[in-house]
């Protein structure tokens, strides 16, 4: 949908002024979040984190095509995706900060815990959807994973079972063809993650996942089909992860440099932006309003989440087990020693 300004036409689009803008605004904040995170993570702010630098479009282009009834299920790619629901920067970034604060009530935003294990959100999607079907709800779920997860058995159980049961789920998969240090040509022997749909018998579409306006397009058919009776969609968003897997990664042992400058030269929210400005719908001075909003949105959040007391540190132990072993209230008092009585 988005040209390159030059012998690239832009296509139509059926979004009027505001939402282009709300959608840009969207983009803005998602990669300030992200890259004041990686500053905070080397200030020692906040624990190792998952960048998505370059997968704004993906997220926001398909948030954007939902309703806010629809319910989100994210991986930690994903994991500032509840800002787009008005989520407080300040609970994410606690999240990362391993602080109870970050964690939130899915009800509260439909919005599902940031899901670590690869893949195990799936199912748990494919049965919200199915229950929001049996109830006779008009809401949709949407879950997100990586072309890792394709190689997973609780995807293929969640995308089997959505299928059977004619779930209204979407199946969002940030392809950026890497799982850490694993290439997606080790990952499957096909030729695309979307031709996997067809094994399911669910329609599946391949978009660029750096066109913002072509992911919220594909989302929005595969909410319309899901929402009118037609079940599940599988949707692959097409990418070359351009940062590190986390900050805890150094891709430079496995990784194509060159590659990864090219993508950087493309990215996403350039791009949108260079639209945006080619349709006379955003302006300098406007941009430059939106990104200095979000920078505030970010320091606001971050000291939001570092005025958060100390959690006790039983917290640790107290949801581990609903029957907690002998032994386990003795570790727990000699950590409270270790920590000199502190809350940790
Ligand atoms: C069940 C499980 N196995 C292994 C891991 C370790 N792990 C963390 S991220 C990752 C790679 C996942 O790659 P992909 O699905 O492509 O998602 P991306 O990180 O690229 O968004 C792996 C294997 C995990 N978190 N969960
Ligand atoms: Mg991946």
């Amino acid at each position: 949908m988005i040209g390159d300004g030059d012998s690239v036409p832009d296509g139509d689009v059926q979004l009027g002024e505001a939402d282009l803008l709300a959608l840009y605004r969207d983009m803005v904040l998602l990669r300030t979040y992200d890259e004041r995170s990686i500053v905070y993570h080397r200030q020692g702010r906040i624990g190792t984190y998952a960048i998505f630098w370059n997968h704004e479009a993906m997220q926001a282009g398909s948030v954007h095509a939902l309703s806010d009834e629809d319910w989100i299920f994210p991986s930690y790619r994903e994991s500032a995706i509840g800002l787009l629901r008005g989520m407080p920067a300040a609970t994410v970034l606690s999240w990362w900060r391993g602080h109870p604060a970050g964690w939130w009530n899915p009800a509260d935003y439909n919005v599902a815990s940031i899901c670590v294990p690869i893949g195990t959100h799936v199912p748990h999607a494919a049965g919200l959807a199915w229950g929001k079907r049996l109830r006779g709800e008009n809401a949709c779920a949407i879950a997100y994973f990586g072309d890792g997860a394709t190689s997973e058995g609780a995807f293929h159980e969640g995308a089997n079972f959505a299928a059977v049961m004619n779930a209204p789920l979407i199946l969002l998969c940030n392809n950026n063809q890497w799982a850490i240090s694993t290439p997606v040509s080790a990952q499957t022997r096909a030729e695309a993650l979307v031709d996997k749909a067809a094994g399911y018998g669910i329609p599946g579409v391949r978009v660029d996942g750096l066109d913002v306006l072509a992911v919220y397009e594909a989302t929005r058919e595969a909410v319309e089909r899901a929402r009118g009776g037609g079940g599940p969609t599988f949707i692959e968003a097409l990418s070359y992860r351009a940062a590190p897997h986390a900050t805890a990664d150094d891709p430079k042992a496995y990784i194509d440099l060159e590659r990864v400058e090219e993508e950087r030269a493309r990215e996403c929210v350039g791009r949108y932006e260079g639209y945006l400005k080619r349709a006379g719908v955003l302006t300098d001075e406007q941009a430059e309003q939106i990104r200095a909003e979000a920078a505030d949105v970010m320091r606001a959040g971050i000291a939001a989440a570092e005025a958060e007391p100390p959690a006790d540190i039983g917290l640790v132990f107290e949801h581990a087990y609903g029957d907690p072993p002998p032994g386990l209230a003795e570790d727990l008092a000699e950590l409270r020693r270790i920590l000199g009585g502190s809350s940790g």
